[in-house]
């Protein structure tokens, strides 16, 4: 999908919910009403809760938290199920079993998760343990704490009945035995182990929960923790105005504080669309040497309007709205 189509269809997700133009983009919305007559036979494009949106292309996962939501259960609950369904995914090769370990062989993953509360659980560098975003609902919801770490978050895992597991696959561990015979190691981007989910949802109340879970970079340095269990950098909730979260470099989303931003941006009265191209923004102003490497942010406000952008062409967003299961081409700023 070209930047333009892309646009015009955040744009167009104002219509269903969102009173009038004001939603919409000024610097487009004469054009956006234009495009929302020739867009009109897309249901999935009009704004209406609930919403389910993910980062990449994970059918089954939106297709799980739809369903919940259907059943009139909260977003919290879509969110967990829908991201155990590719935790528990074998051949998914970052996130849950299957993940690529880190330069030791370790699978080690980090999760977050986040409620309409804005309540957050999170562990990060656990082992062993095949479904992180369920123990880091229950660090939310049944400790004083929000972050485990390591051999804690395991351990804790195991005491309130999680099963340990081995998450090392034989075609992972194949994967990372190559990789170590080769000196000339380097991420591609799109390639190297982009598959991290950040789920967003609102449920028929309207209230909105998010999660993130990945196995972080494959052949990361033993200990080395991404974004995405981090609260404001892989995923943040603020239920008055919306969600955002990441995939990619998460060092990058880590220093630019990335979905706490864009949700602020959100509040201070950008479209998710927007919001999400200005903190790719930051991270491009900051970082010369963003050709080397990949950020993908979605975002969803509090009408069910979604957005996303990222650096390099090849991230995609799921989005599960008015019955459409959709995986969508998300605009990109290297267009050199
Ligand atoms: C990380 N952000 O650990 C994660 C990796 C990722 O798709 O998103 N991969 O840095």
């Amino acid at each position: 999908m070209k930047r333009r189509t892309f646009i015009q269809n955040a744009s167009l997700t104002g219509i269903g919910v969102v009173a009038g133009a004001a939603a919409l983009s000024c610097k487009d919305e004469k054009d956006s009403t234009t495009q929302a007559s020739s867009r009109s036979n897309s249901a999935a494009m009009i704004a209406t809760i609930p919403v389910v949106i993910a980062t990449w292309n994970v059918p089954t996962s939106t297709a799980k938290a739809w369903e919940v939501l259907q059943e009139g259960k909260s977003a919290l609950e879509a969110i967990e199920q829908g991201c155990m369904v590719e935790e528990a995914n074998a051949e998914g090769q970052s996130v849950g079993i299957g993940g690529l370990p880190d330069r030791d062989g370790k699978v080690t993953l980090d999760a977050c998760i986040m409620n309409k509360h804005g309540d957050y659980g999170a562990v990060v560098c656990m082992q062993n343990i095949v479904h992180p975003i369920s123990v880091a609902r229950k660090v939310m919801e049944d400790t004083p704490h929000v972050i485990f770490a390591g051999k804690g978050a395991e351990e804790y895992a195991v005491s309130i009945g999680f099963k340990r597991e081995n998450l090392l696959t034989e075609s992972s561990k194949k994967a990372w035995e190559k990789w170590r015979k080769t000196s000339l190691y380097k991420p591609i981007i799109n390639i190297e182990n982009h598959d991290t989910i950040g789920m967003l949802a609102i449920d028929k109340n309207g209230d909105i929960s998010g999660g993130c879970t990945t196995s972080g970079l494959a052949y990361k340095m033993a200990g080395r923790v991404g974004d995405s269990a981090i609260i404001g950098s892989g995923l943040f909730i603020d239920n008055e105005i919306g969600g955002a979260t990441a995939t990619g470099l998460g060092e990058e989303v880590l220093k630019t504080v990335g979905s706490f931003l864009i949700v602020e941006l959100m509040r201070q009265g950008k479209s998710p669309q927007e919001a999400c191209e200005e903190a790719i923004g930051r991270i491009i102003k900051k970082t010369p040497v963003f050709k080397d490497f990949q950020v993908g942010y979605i975002a969803v406000n509090k009408a069910g309007e979604t957005g996303a952008y990222c650096i390099h062409e090849g991230f995609t967003m799921m989005q599960y709205q008015n019955n459409e299961n959709e995986n969508i081409p998300v605009d990109f700023y290297n267009k050199a």
